[in-house]
């Protein structure tokens, strides 16, 4: 039961120590630096961290920009600021400086926790924002113009949790949008307890017993519900890793770590798969994996429990949702469909003017739940297109089957998911076309040999220009990130436009 105060850190941390928790390891480094934190010296540190914000000028309200690797600090950073009243704001740590840019400007943050080995990023833009009063570097030391993390603490103990309505904004979450422009997405304190209670009991069905492990980061809404709010609303254990989720650290955090649920996407189960194949399955006591971010390919789910032989439950969630609102689930397992509406949940599908469609056809779908946020920060058209009243549009094209299961069927839009991260083809082409060498692009998504989607881009070269399609990917990769690089490149002598000067991408994609 939520406690009096409407805090969310009231019912995820303090709680643990009342009940006799205290001693119990809450996260744990399977990289790094290796420590634990148990749910008493979190709740002491993330104490800490609030009355050091309240030191330091920051108040309720403010936002916190956390660009930080999943280490110990992230939920002692993220509960301390809810403690306050003070608006952490995870963040993608693989964005370029530009991005981390226009989200400084955005949020107009206060103040930048940041990991010393994400600082080299984002230094310049830091140092220059006039909005941050300070910058608090994760790591014993502190580059000019920062705070180290011990030094900000230093001197500070614990605080009492903050009295807030549940109807307050606890954090919010980037999610870019169709240009590829970040959205402050603002969700509120009742929303983290919303998606334990639903997809965390009622699906995950995680207990205390249990050693959750989330290849998907922590800064993701997917993984903070995985790696933070789901074992926290019931004591379990989390096993936090700080590099890039590789298949070969897969194998040796299971082998080593001996989660009992792993969370992953359907890329990197793929890849576990090819990888499993040659080194042999990890021992590890797994007896739920589940997947997200975007649909999972039935062969990647049969090989997987071919060779794991456990189910890998296929979901659907949105940063707008905070989690997963449709799955399957451990009795109902059907590969290829995204299974149905998670407990507390309600689906409808829409055609173009809204109306509801008849069964069998295809449509948006709308989905309404207590998990909703409250809108994006600063964007009212595009809040008004996304929130209708209790119901939020996913962009998401489903058929709902006799059976009562959904089958997904594309974007409403021309964005698509890699690795569960959206890539807007426009920003794809901008990034292509700021090369000296070409001269228009259009980029849409293209199924791999896994089933997987991936940018594909037709380009159109400046006259007596050619182009080296390894050197412009990586071109893509250094602009605008590492997953949204097109994986091929076809040059072509013009671009299929509508009259008023559109491409019309539904064309390439059909030629793909
Ligand atoms: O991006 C997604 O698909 C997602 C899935 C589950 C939970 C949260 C998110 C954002």
């Amino acid at each position: 039961m939520m406690s009096a105060s409407g805090n969310a850190a009231a019912y995820f941390v303090d709680r643990h120590v009342a009940e006799g928790r205290a001693d119990k390891v809450a996260f744990r480094e399977a990289a790094g630096l290796r420590r634990s934190l148990s749910y008493g010296a979190l709740a002491d540190g993330a104490g800490r961290v609030a009355t050091a914000l309240d030191r330091a000028g920051i108040h309720r309200e403010d936002r916190a920009l956390m660009l930080v690797l999943d280490q110990v600090e992230f939920p002692q950073t993220f509960w301390g600021a809810i403690k306050a009243g003070i608006i952490p704001v995870p963040l993608n740590t693989l964005l370029t400086a530009q991005l981390y840019q226009v989200i400084l400007d955005d949020s107009r943050a206060s103040i930048l926790f940041v990991s010393q080995r994400l600082w080299p990023v984002v230094r310049e833009v830091a140092l220059a924002s006039p909005h941050l009063r300070r910058i608090v570097v994760i790591g014993e030391e502190a580059p000019d113009g920062t705070t180290s993390f011990p030094a900000f603490l230093d001197g500070c103990g614990p605080s009492e949790t903050l009295r807030v309505n549940e109807d307050e904004i606890a954090f919010w979450l980037y999610s870019s949008g169709s240009t590829g422009q970040p959205k402050g997405v603002k969700h509120v304190h009742a929303a983290l307890k919303a998606t334990s209670d639903s997809y965390g009991a009622r699906v995950l069905r995680i207990d205390e017993n249990d050693v959750i492990f989330s290849a998907a980061k922590l800064f993701f809404a997917y993984g903070l519900g995985n790696g933070i709010t789901f074992p926290m609303a019931v004591g379990a254990t989390t096993v936090l890793f700080d590099d890039r989720p590789t298949p070969q650290a897969m194998f040796d955090v299971l082998e080593a770590e001996k989660p009992t649920i792993f969370c992953g996407v359907p890329t990197l189960y793929a890849a576990m798969v090819q990888h499993f194949r040659k080194t042999g399955v990890p021992d590890a006591p797994l007896h739920t994996c589940i997947s997200a971010g975007e649909a999972l390919p039935a062969e990647i789910g049969r090989n997987w429990h071919g060779l794991c032989g456990v189910d890998i439950l296929d979901g659907v969630g949105s940063t707008e949702m905070l989690h997963i609102f449709l799955s399957n689930t451990k009795e109902d397992v059907v590969y290829g469909t995204s299974g149905r509406p998670v407990p507390g949940y309600d689906m409808r599908l829409v055609d173009e003017a809204g109306r509801d469609i008849s069964p069998g056809a295809i449509g948006e779908l709308l989905v309404r739940g207590a998990s909703a946020a409250e809108g994006y920060w600063n964007q009212r058209d595009k809040s008004r297109a996304t929130f209708e009243g209790y119901w939020t549009r996913t962009g998401d094209k489903y058929e709902l089957r006799e059976d009562g299961r959904y089958i997904y069927c594309g974007r409403t839009d021309d964005m698509f998911k890699v690795s569960g991260i959206w890539v807007s083809p426009f920003e794809v082409e901008q990034a292509l076309v700021s090369h000296p060498a070409v001269l228009e692009a259009a980029v849409v998504a293209m199924r791999d040999d896994e089933g997987l989607e991936k940018p594909k881009a037709f380009i159109v070269l400046k006259e007596g220009q050619e182009v080296d399609r390894d050197a412009l990917k990586q071109f893509v990769k250094d602009q605008i990130g590492m997953w949204k690089y097109p994986r091929w490149i076809d040059v072509v002598t013009e671009l299929p436009k509508t009259a008023t000067g559109k491409i019309q991408r539904f064309k390439l994609r059909e030629a793909s």
